[in-house]
């Protein structure tokens, strides 16, 4: 384990009070493993600051001594870009937990980057708003962290990722400086969208630590429905009707064969419908007056492609339909550490891109086993890879799938980051110009690359 010099962590402890400069492994044992488990690091102090000052104070601190900080929110993130892999330092945004008064007359909120979503969602329901982006993750995942990711989730299909409900940002930068802009003016073209910039920015161009989110009307009246089909070609095309056809669509999810089955065993509940179908649909709509009747409209405009459909009309029978999808990534880790790729094809390649992978994947490794869902509505596929008895896969096989995306014009990560997981195959999706104007741009937010130095950008070759 990397020692840090008694002074720095005196000054640290100075900061934010010794009771939140953690340095026991068994302290910091949940800040230095990811949530799947496949990435575990150490670090010689997890830091707990109060507020922005005390951020700004600690990245000073770390910045005159050299060392690096890994940002870090709910720990939720899956492609190794949260925990300290080279033993950096953690600057954790737990304790940045304030939610704001909600200003209802522009239906906005500002809050800490330390707020859960599921706190979020809380706080904006007591005035009926609600968060554009919702996921499974929600009790845990922090706005910090979510923006940092440009975390997607189910609802892009209605209101965009997580870059589009940001209005404005507070963060601290490399040198202890602090930015904030949260005034949350619709329209504000006074220069560059340092809220754009910092959306997807993985904790390397500065530590977020407040934000001003837009909200939107809470949409009490909801149904769901569960379609089976007896092909990806026909679910596919399913969704790009029911995307046409139906102004309340709120979500539309797919699970397929491999990951439908293990999940309905995980819960212990048989598959609603289609036992034998090969994809499942789960598709939400959500208004202020019963969108029951539009949905239904809808299924029957579908003809014959459905197998058979089930509804959820209240919220027991949504919630039950809805399991099978968020309980997935949960079922998935009691197999055994999947290699997650998340991955986006456009709509017409994404029925050849679902038939094929087992195939590309076996070429690698035989062993190895696919699960497959996702968020259909935005062609967002993710690719689950187990070994034999839960091991890791063949580590080829990311590399196998990922070719094969950016040979049908896909995009290697969809929504999760690219993290350190796969650094290595952004070269894959952007060109050596585009890598040249992130690494100017790091390079002038972060000239010392102190910022999780080990994520999103790869290696410079010597
Ligand atoms: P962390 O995991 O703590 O960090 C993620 C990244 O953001 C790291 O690089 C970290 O350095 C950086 N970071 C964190 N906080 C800050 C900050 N304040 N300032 C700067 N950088 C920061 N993602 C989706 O997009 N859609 C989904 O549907 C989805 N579902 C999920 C379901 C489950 C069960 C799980 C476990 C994860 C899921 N995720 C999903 C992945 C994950 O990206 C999101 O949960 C979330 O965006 C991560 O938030 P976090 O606070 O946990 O961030
Ligand atoms: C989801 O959509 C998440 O459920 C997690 O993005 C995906 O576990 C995964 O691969
Ligand atoms: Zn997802």
């Amino acid at each position: 384990m990397r020692e840090l010099d008694q002074s720095v962590i005196r000054e640290f402890e100075r900061i934010v009070g010794a009771n939140h400069a953690l340095q026991e492994p068994d302290l910091t044992a949940s800040y230095t493993t990811d949530w799947t488990g496949r990435f575990e690091g150490q670090s010689p102090v997890v830091l707990r600051p109060a507020d922005t000052a005390q951020v700004a104070e600690l990245v000073k601190v770390a910045a005159a001594a050299e060392i690096s900080i890994v940002p870090q929110g709910g720990n939720t993130g899956l492609v190794g870009g949260s925990v300290p892999l080279n033993q950096e330092i953690i600057i954790s945004t737990l304790r940045l937990n304030q939610c704001e008064p909600i200003d209802v007359l522009a239906q906005q909120v500002t809050v800490g980057a330390g707020v859960t979503l599921a706190a979020l969602q809380s706080h904006a329901s007591q005035r009926e708003l609600d968060m554009g982006v919702d996921l499974a993750a929600r009790d845990s995942c922090t706005v910090g962290g979510m923006i940092a990711t440009n975390a997607g989730g189910i609802n892009v299909v209605r209101y965009g990722a997580m870059r589009d409900q940001i209005l404005g940002v507070e963060a601290v930068l490399s040198d202890g400086s602090i930015i904030s802009h949260l005034e949350g003016l619709e329209k504000d073209n006074t220069g560059y969208s340092l809220p754009g910039l910092l959306a997807g920015s993985e904790g390397t161009l500065g530590i977020i630590t407040k934000a001003r989110l837009r909200l939107h009307p809470r949409l009490e009246e909801r149904c769901s429905a569960m379609i089976a089909f007896n092909n990806v070609d026909d679910a596919v095309a399913a969704t790009a009707q029911l995307r046409r056809t139906l102004p309340s669509l709120h979500a539309v999810e797919v699970i397929f064969a491999e990951a439908m089955h293990l999940v309905s065993q995980h819960i212990g509940s048989s598959i609603p419908v289609g036992h034998d179908a090969h994809a499942w649909v789960i598709v939400e709509v959500a208004a202020s007056i019963d969108p029951t009747e539009e949905l239904a409209k809808a299924i029957d405009g579908l003809g014959s492609l459905p197998v058979e459909v089930a509804v959820g009309m209240d919220t027991g029978t949504r919630a039950n339909l809805w399991q099978y999808r968020e309980k997935i990534t949960e079922a998935i880790s009691t197999q055994g550490t999947p290699h997650k790729l998340d991955v986006t094809i456009g709509a017409s390649r994404l029925a050849e891109f679902v038939n094929r992978v087992p195939q590309v994947i076996s070429e690698v490794d035989r062993s190895a086993t696919a699960l497959m869902f996702g968020h259909l509505g935005d062609g967002n596929v993710h690719v689950n890879i187990l070994g034999p008895a839960g091991a890791e896969p063949d580590e080829g096989v990311d590399e196998a799938v990922l070719l094969y995306v950016a040979k049908l014009g896909g995009s290697i990560s969809a929504e999760h980051g690219i993290g350190s997981a796969k650094r290595e195959f952004l070269h894959l999706n952007r060109s050596s110009s585009e890598l040249a104007a992130f690494r100017a741009i790091k390079k002038a937010l972060d000239p010392n690359g102190i910022l999780n130095p080990n994520v999103l950008l790869p290696p410079e070759s010597p």
